[in-house]
């Protein structure tokens, strides 16, 4: 019922989870970013912003033709919408899960996303760089530790908050911040890791990973992700 366009990284996991979390029928469509898979046109008319991952709905709720949904934070409240789970229903309950979840696309996932980039990715001796984004990775773990102390899930109950933040601390291993000062998120991480659904979403094998430390990009690989190929497929769009 659902195409999920996807590759196995944290933002990719948001949906696999979510995915296994509703049990939906859905399709794997697995994409190798290194070989620019996310630039092409057929991709760009299911996600403009050519960013993985995106989902097509192919039996939406109206009936009428098949909908594409980019943006995580927007496919996880479609998909909640959709099945009526993951989401409060109340009116503080279901605002709180919208404000941790804006606080995650908008501020979690960029920050470490950008860690990742200046410690694994970025030319060595960006001293700057790196400090400036693993100073913020780490200012952000301890605002997410105190809500974690004072309420079991983002939302108190388990919902697309979660799923939308575990993913990314999950990955904090590769941009060197343990969590051994983070007692709350560690309860609330391996309480979430033993879920059957996250297991599931995060075992997808499918697709080609980029799990190693310092990924050494040739140069076609390094134009596709960050250079440009990557401007030229915008251009060109
Ligand atoms: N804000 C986007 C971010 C998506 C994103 O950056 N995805 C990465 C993979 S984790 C990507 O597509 N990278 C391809 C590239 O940088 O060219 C979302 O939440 O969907």
């Amino acid at each position: 019922m659902i195409d999920l366009h996807f590759v196995p990284t944290p933002n990719g996991h948001k949906i696999s989870i979510m995915m296994e979390e509703v049990g939906l029928p859905y399709t794997v469509k697995a994409y190798d970013m290194l070989a620019g898979d996310h630039l092409k046109p057929e991709y760009r008319a299911i996600n403009p912003n050519a960013r993985l991952p995106a989902i097509v709905d192919l039996a939406p709720a109206d009936g009428g033709e098949p909908f594409a949904v980019f943006e995580t934070g927007a496919i996880l409240e479609y998909l909640a919408e959709k099945t009526g789970q993951f989401i409060p229903t109340d009116l503080r309950g279901r605002s709180l899960c919208q404000q941790w979840l804006a606080w995650q696309i908008s501020g979690f996932g960029p920050s470490h996303g950008q860690a990742h980039h200046f410690i694994r990715y970025a030319p060595l001796g960006q001293d700057y760089g790196v400090a400036r984004y693993r100073n913020e990775a780490e200012r952000l773990l301890h605002v997410l530790d105190r809500r974690l102390g004072e309420a079991e899930y983002l939302a108190g109950d388990y919902s697309i908050a979660d799923m939308a933040t575990w993913p990314w601390v999950r990955a904090t291993r590769a941009i060197e911040l343990s969590l051994e000062p983070f007692a709350n998120v560690r309860r609330w991480f391996d309480a979430i890791g033993q879920r059957p659904g996250v297991q599931r979403g995060t075992s997808i094998t499918n697709a080609p990973n980029l799990s190693s430390l310092r990924p050494q990009l040739n140069e076609q690989q390094w134009s596709n992700l960050f250079g440009e190929n990557m401007l030229a497929s915008a251009r060109d769009a």
